[in-house]
């Protein structure tokens, strides 16, 4: 049919926005006629991976599996975009390494740690900083910033549908769609 089907892997902080841009990119893939599928924590951490926490060890298997469940939707001919934190390298490196190396589109969804602290949409940066929650990416808990990303997003500076567009442009100029 034309498409060739890939991973869109968003990383960034929590509130950068990467299930706000994911959702809107998945109906516009829609829109073109390409079956996709978006996994996010609403559809993971709550069903698959509900015996995960927030420790570095957790996350990394949280990824892992992620990984894998996304291979299987690669492999069906599906794109599949995924927005998790996915806060560690060479976490986001095994999953490159699952797929055909041109399969892992890395996304980068830029946003300043302040900017998603003002944005606090479930008041769990308010909670981390109170100390209510440990381990919180950006506050106690790391974010290696992708060195690489196919592509980068920043959230701060262009509106959603923006975002989208650059996206899209992306899987255009790789003839993925
Ligand atoms: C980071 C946390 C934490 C801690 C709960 N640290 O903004 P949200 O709410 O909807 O997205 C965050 C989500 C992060 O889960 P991920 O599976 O994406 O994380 S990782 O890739 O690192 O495994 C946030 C909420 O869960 N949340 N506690 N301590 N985010």
């Amino acid at each position: 049919n034309g498409h060739h089907s890939c991973i869109l892997w968003f990383t960034g902080l929590s509130g950068s926005g990467k299930s706000t841009i994911a959702n809107a990119v998945s109906k516009r893939l829609f829109e073109l006629g390409i079956q996709n599928y978006v996994l996010d924590g609403d559809n993971i951490r709550h069903g698959l991976n509900k015996d995960l926490g927030f420790s570095a060890e957790d996350r990394t298997e949280n990824i892992r599996r992620i990984g894998e469940v996304a291979k299987l939707f690669v492999d069906s001919g599906q794109f599949v975009l995924t927005a998790f934190i996915s806060p560690f390298t060479q976490d986001r490196q095994l999953v490159r390494q699952l797929v055909e190396n041109d399969e892992f589109i890395e996304i980068y969804v830029k946003c300043p740690l302040d900017e998603c602290e003002k944005r606090d949409p479930k008041g769990l940066y308010k909670k981390a900083r109170n100390g209510e929650i440990r381990d919180f990416t950006g506050i106690d808990s790391p974010y290696e910033e992708p060195v690489s990303p196919e592509l980068i997003i920043e959230t701060h500076l262009y509106s959603v549908e923006e975002c989208v567009n650059q996206v899209i442009a992306y899987l255009h100029s790789r003839n993925f769609i």
